[in-house]
């Protein structure tokens, strides 16, 4: 079980998920979460790029220890951790964001937060896992690669016309792992999502609308079904039930593209 959270903050690190590695090597012990006002080399998934501009972003990662944790089930925290982020904007804001499976947090069709999970084997088992969160807070503006898919808390409090004091970087740090914690301990009972799956399916971008699976080679179009008790993606393609482990999934009309 998760209970023991210690925040450390920094003002600047290379990536605050390599920061949690050193010390997870160095023994560190489960629920140590690294914050950082800005990232040097902050990472998305298949070596791209995370933007975290100094102090309008969220940086920030936690190191599990889960014993006897089976490979499978590592994929899945992603999904939890997904789970913890909708829950703690909703929760200090009152923003419905939904998310889109499985590592991304939308809000009004944009990108509000990204997670990368990462883990190391150690004689055949799972050494350690760190999970890594990046939210977008009091972002005004994005680099224009990404502006037409990103979006921020403070965007997002402005388009409902509401005060943006209230997106406070910490307090929503801290409200992120109260979240995770929650969710996290109810996952790792089981190591499935069998106690989270229904409130997931509520909160998942695009179920039951039309999406595009864009496989390594291929990409083809599907209905979304929601999740099995792994956090797979459960798909329909011409009226059979697919299985979607891996890969990019883009949400037709999410993003405004495709
Ligand atoms: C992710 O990857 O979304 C995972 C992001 C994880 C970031 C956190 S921050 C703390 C920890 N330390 C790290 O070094 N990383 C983690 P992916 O699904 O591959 O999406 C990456 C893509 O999102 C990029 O290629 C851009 O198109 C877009 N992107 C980059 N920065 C963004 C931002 N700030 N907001 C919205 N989209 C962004």
């Amino acid at each position: 079980m998760l209970d023991n959270i210690r925040l450390e903050y920094y003002d600047s690190v290379d990536s605050t998920n390599d920061r949690i590695k050193e010390r997870a090597r160095a023994g560190e012990g489960q629920g140590l979460v690294i914050s950082a006002g800005t990232q040097t080399a902050g990472k998305g998934r298949i070596g791209r790029k995370w933007e975290s501009p100094k102090h309008d972003s969220i940086a920030t990662s936690m190191l599990l220890t889960p014993a006897d944790i089976s490979l499978d089930a590592i994929p899945t925290i992603t999904v939890v951790a997904a789970m913890a982020v909708r829950d703690a904007i909703h929760r200090l804001y009152g923003l419905d964001g939904k998310i889109k499976w499985p590592n991304d947090i939308v809000l009004d069709g944009k990108k509000i937060c990204g997670i990368l999970t990462e883990m190391e084997m150690r004689e055949g088992s799972v050494w350690y896992v760190v999970v890594g969160i990046g939210v977008n807070v009091h972002n005004k503006s994005f680099d224009e690669e990404i502006a037409f898919k990103a979006t921020s808390v403070d965007l997002e409090l402005i388009k409902a016309g509401r005060d943006t004091e209230t997106g406070h970087r910490n307090e929503l740090t801290k409200a992120i792992w109260e979240s995770f914690k929650k969710y996290y301990n109810i996952f790792i009972t089981t190591q499935d999502m069998s106690g989270l799956k229904e409130e997931y399916e509520r909160n998942l971008a695009n179920l039951g609308e039309r999406v595009r699976i864009e496989a390594q080679e291929n990409s083809y179009e599907a209905i979304a079904k929601g999740i099995n008790v792994k956090g797979e993606l459960l798909v329909e393609v011409e009226g059979k039930e697919q299985i979607i482990r891996t890969g990019e999934v883009s949400v037709r009309g999410i993003y405004g593209y495709v």
